[in-house]
């Protein structure tokens, strides 16, 4: 049967973004009329022309006596407009703040008998960072309690969920998924040469380099590899951190090794022409673009927190090491770069584990099961 689905998601760069619209997507191309609610369309949401998949702009009011607009209560009127016009079945609010509480809200104020079911994806900073802060704490509590349905990207963060905001429900798990077609190993031998010698290896960071991705991190272990291996470091994205990160390559005398490519579009082409992928993260509740990576058959070097270890397995699909080990994660980097033998398990092993266990054909499936549950919540309301 098909459903209507509202989305609700960040539209800027972010992995909660992406695995919100390739979720969305998914279900719309099983026949689902999906539609997607944001302050601007989604970076990833490259398909409005497919007939069932909708975009709606959340205009928030500007007002002298506010310092900002007043965007969750815009989201939450939003939303509440859709599903009194065009009967949505289920929200999907992806990131509990402040997504989960507009939709929350939206569900609770609606005019009408057949009331939606909000299910509401945790993601990682919504609970570890955000959702923990005092100023949010009892608001991110009430919205988790109060959505029908709660998911979280791994285990680690459905227990931390359960033991630090100490919310009393059902957390599934269900890991992100990548897709394998976009993200392959390919061989893209000119673009290889735009940014490395034959003989040179290439190592990339991707993210939105915010404080707790520890960029500089990144520069000090590539500091040390090139010092050893002939190699260049491509950094992807765009943040709040990209200074430090440029500044410290040029302390260290190594800026001419390291290129920064901003919010690069096409981030599959260049990690398929990378060796190895840096997230040298403080927090990280699962890594998506470690697994990006490694559908693409590129060997990861992690920090061994948050989700990581249940994505990335050490010593077999790369490399992990406590934050801040910049001396280890040089090391486990240099051995993996300069063995090809051991280089190539480690690359076939990496693509092998993105395909069997996140592939979307294996996560898919279990997001409908969540869905159908859905479903039948929502007509057991229709009939009271
Ligand atoms: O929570 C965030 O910091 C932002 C979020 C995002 O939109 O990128 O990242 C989180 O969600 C991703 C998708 O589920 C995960 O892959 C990231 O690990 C997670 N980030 C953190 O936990 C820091």
């Amino acid at each position: 049967m098909s459903m209507k689905i509202a989305v609700l998601l960040h539209s800027g760069a972010g992995g909660s973004g992406v695995v919100a619209t390739e979720l969305g997507l998914c279900f719309a191309k099983l026949g689902n009329e999906v539609h997607f609610v944001a302050d601007r369309v989604p970076f990833r949401l490259t398909e409005l022309s497919q007939e069932n998949v909708f975009f709606h702009k959340v205009e928030s009011m500007t007002y002298p006596l506010f310092d900002a607009p007043l965007t969750t209560l815009a989201e939450a009127s939003k939303l509440a407009e859709l599903i009194e016009e065009l009967g949505i079945d289920i929200v999907h609010a992806h990131y509990a703040v402040p997504h989960a509480t507009a939709a929350v809200l939206a569900r609770d104020m609606v005019r009408c008998d057949k009331k939606p079911v909000v299910i509401t994806t945790l993601h990682g900073t919504d609970v570890t960072l955000i959702g923990l802060d005092r100023a949010y704490l009892r608001t991110t509590q009430y919205s988790i309690e109060h959505s029908d349905i709660v998911t979280a990207v791994s285990q680690y963060l459905a227990e931390y969920t359960t033991a630090e905001m100490n919310v009393e429900r059902v957390i599934n798990v269900i890991y992100n998924a990548v897709d394998l077609e976009r993200f392959k190993p390919r061989e893209l031998a000119s673009l290889r040469l735009k940014y490395a010698h034959p003989d040179e290896k290439i190592l990339i960071h991707v993210s939105n380099f915010r404080r707790l991705k520890r960029v500089e991190d990144v520069i000090k272990v590539f500091a040390k590899v090139s010092n050893e291996i002939g190699s260049r470091l491509l950094m992807v994205g765009d943040g709040p951190e990209r200074h430090k990160a440029f500044e410290l390559a040029s302390k260290l005398g190594i800026s001419g090794r390291v290129s920064f490519l901003g919010s690069f579009p096409r981030v599959e082409d260049v990690l398929a022409i990378s060796d190895l992928f840096l997230l040298l993260s403080e927090k990280e509740s699962f890594g998506l673009s470690a697994l990006e990576a490694m559908a693409s058959g590129v060997p990861v070097l992690a920090t061994n927190i948050g989700g990581i270890p249940e994505v990335v397995k050490d010593g077999s699909s790369g490399f992990l090491h406590d934050v801040g080990d910049i001396e280890n994660m040089a090391t486990s980097a240099i051995k993996l770069l300069s063995d090809p033998k051991l280089h190539k398990k480690f690359a076939d092993y990496a693509r092998y584990c993105a395909a069997s266990k996140f592939n979307e054909a294996v996560i898919l499936p279990e997001y409908q099961k969540i869905y159908a549950q859905a479903l039948t919540l929502r007509n057991g309301r229709a009939k009271r």
